[in-house]
């Protein structure tokens, strides 16, 4: 696949996203490689836990490809949104086995949804995360309304998610975005999974089931309409454009 790179090594995926001139921007060649390969390990015995990370010292994933977003009407957007949503995003948080995000770097908006969406987050020193769409006249799209203030709570998840104020590693790990932080952010899944690989596979099958069975899927609805809408907006455009010229 020409985004991602997969190894497999005593039942341990390490799933890496691979644009790294992008920072590892998530575009839709990207999500459907990630669903792809979802899919295909699935089904496979040999695999009980998947680690996500990115590829490069650099980031994790920087966000959603900014852009692709200029050509993307309303319609586009919250097709875009629906589709991400259910293919990956929706996939990984209701999947069978273990997903651990290692966040190598920046993990911003798209990047950081992506890490909610696992079921466990460690990462390394210069880890970066936050959700900077209000920058770009958007809310996160992607979960994150939903996933983040019920991982953290609402006042430190607005805080996020209004300012567009970026947190390091430190505080991500304080905030309990971070399960831990490490030199090497893979090194830190890597001991996570070998301490899940030992368990019962259909415990932790039914355990993932009955934690997220009380998922709210109307939120996430919202959601999904919110963000279409934005992208009608002027401060949309400015923001986009703003980031395209690089300017403030
Ligand atoms: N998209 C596209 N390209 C990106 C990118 C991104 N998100 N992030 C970085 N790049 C590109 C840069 O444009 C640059 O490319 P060239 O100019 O070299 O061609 C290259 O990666 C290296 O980046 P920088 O030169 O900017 O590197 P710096 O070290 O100076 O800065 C940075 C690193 C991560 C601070 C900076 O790149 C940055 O601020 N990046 C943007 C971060 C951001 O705003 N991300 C959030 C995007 S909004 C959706 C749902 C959700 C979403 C979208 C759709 N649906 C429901 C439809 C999510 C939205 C978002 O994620």
């Amino acid at each position: 696949m020409e985004n991602i790179k997969l190894s497999i090594n005593e039942g341990i995926a390490l799933i890496t996203l691979s644009r790294p001139k992008a920072l590892n921007a998530l575009n839709k060649f990207l999500l459907e490689d990630l669903h792809q390969v979802l899919k295909d390990l699935e089904s496979q015995e040999n695999v009980r836990v998947l680690i996500l990370t990115g590829e490069g010292e650099k980031a994790f994933v920087a966000g959603a490809d900014i852009k692709e977003f200029p050509s993307l009407s309303k319609e586009d957007a919250t097709e875009m949104a629906a589709v991400g949503q259910e293919r990956v995003f929706d996939k990984i948080h209701h999947y069978p086995k273990p997903i651990i995000a290692a966040v190598n770097g920046y993990a911003l908006g798209g990047g950081l949804e992506l890490a909610l969406a696992c079921h466990i987050r460690v990462g390394s020193q210069n880890a970066v995360l936050g959700l900077p769409e209000v920058t770009l006249g958007l809310l996160p799209g992607y979960g994150g309304t939903q996933r983040l203030p019920m991982l953290i709570g609402r006042g430190r998840a607005l805080e996020m998610i209004l300012t567009g104020d970026p947190i390091d590693a430190e505080k991500a790990e304080h905030w309990g975005i971070l399960n831990s932080v490490g030199d090497n952010a893979i090194e830190e899944a890597e001991k996570i999974a070998k301490r899940l690989i030992k368990r019962y596979p259909s415990a932790q099958k039914a355990a993932l089931q009955s934690v997220h069975s009380y998922y709210n899927e109307q939120g996430l609805k919202e959601e999904i309409k919110r963000f279409g809408q934005q992208f009608q907006t002027p401060d949309f455009n400015h923001g986009v454009d703003a980031f395209l010229n690089k300017r403030k």
